[in-house]
């Protein structure tokens, strides 16, 4: 029993560290809430005190006293009890305030989520400058950046713990959230709505970065993508230019020009594959390009029946794709 209670303190303060977590005060939005969690904790804990000291003293006072002072008790109980929750609800009230008054500085980022990814476009009023990328989100550290959200199927939920609340998208609907960071990191965003088979495997990579390092990664990710070199790397830029996957997905700077999938253009400078359920590494990449509805069932690419050739040859032409 002794060794449990450090495990259930453990258990309880798993979300408030890491790159997945919803104290860790990364953003501006975050640290209000982090703030606000904190204000109902230390006022629930002093009124748990207060009913089990309350409690306490009526098992060992109940033969004493009349029943003017239990009465009397019982109108003051109830009075402190509903003044405390109305000053809960005012300072949940205000922090919902602040945090739809978030400046806005002109950055603009749409996510369309689908089932089970993120296709999310930098816009710019300069259309050549709009980037498209899938499944991650860089974000400069400090800029208030304004995240328009849309669905292409059902009710998704867009969350990163660390530096922001939720806030759903919905097909058919034009949903906002502005996020301001505050620490350069990694982080997680998960989708926080129900949405299906793969709802737990709908996830992406956020890096949080200085205003310097953002830009450059703008600037690189409008990049076409690298010309294959090695001759392993040329036989699968034509697989993937030429066959199946080009009807789907995007590779700018190739024939390969399909919008339905996520953009591959950079793939293998993310941190993730399949939207952030494997961690991007060669064995991974096999496996997902070897049979996709074994390691993701459900998502909507098919198994192509790749031969091995082929599969090396594909699998190394996308790991050039930095
Ligand atoms: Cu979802």
């Amino acid at each position: 029993m002794r060794k449990r209670a450090p495990c259930l303190a453990l258990l309880a303060l798993a979300g408030c560290h890491g790159n997945q977590a919803v104290l860790g005060g990364g953003g501006r939005d975050a640290a209000l809430i982090a703030g606000l969690w904190q204000l109902f904790l230390i006022v629930t804990l002093v009124f748990y005190a207060l009913v089990l000291i309350g409690l306490a003293w009526a098992v060992m006072r109940r033969r004493e006293g009349g029943e003017a002072v239990v009465t009397t008790s019982f109108y003051v109980w109830v009075g402190v009890i509903s003044v405390t929750l109305v000053g809960l609800s005012i300072a949940s009230w205000l922090v919902d305030r602040t945090m739809n008054r978030a400046p806005y500085t002109g950055l603009t980022v749409e996510i369309t989520a689908h089932q089970w990814w993120w296709d999310v476009r930098y816009t710019s009023a300069d259309p050549s400058q709009t980037l498209r990328t899938s499944n991650e989100l860089h974000l400069p550290a400090g800029v208030p950046v304004r995240v328009i959200l849309k669905s292409a199927d059902v009710i998704h939920s867009f969350w990163i713990p660390n530096l922001s609340g939720k806030q759903d998208l919905i097909p058919g609907r034009i949903n906002d959230i502005v996020i301001t960071p505050r620490q350069v990191g990694l982080y997680r965003s998960q989708c926080a709505e129900y949405c299906g088979l793969q709802h737990a495997h709908m996830a992406f990579d956020v890096t949080v970065e200085p205003l310097s390092s953002f830009e450059q990664w703008w600037a690189d990710g409008l990049l076409p993508a690298r010309a294959p070199v090695t001759p392993d790397e040329k036989a699968g830029y034509t697989y993937v230019t030429t066959r199946e996957c080009a009807s789907c997905h995007n590779i700018t700077g190739t024939p390969a020009g399909g919008e339905v999938a996520p953009d591959l253009t950079h793939f293998a400078s993310r941190l993730s594959i399949g939207a952030g359920t494997f961690p991007m590494n060669r064995g991974h990449l096999y496996a997902w390009l070897a049979d996709p509805q074994q390691a993701k069932p459900g998502n909507k690419m098919p198994e192509i029946g790749l031969e091995p050739g082929q599969l090396r040859a594909v699998a190394a032409y996308l790991e050039s794709l930095k």
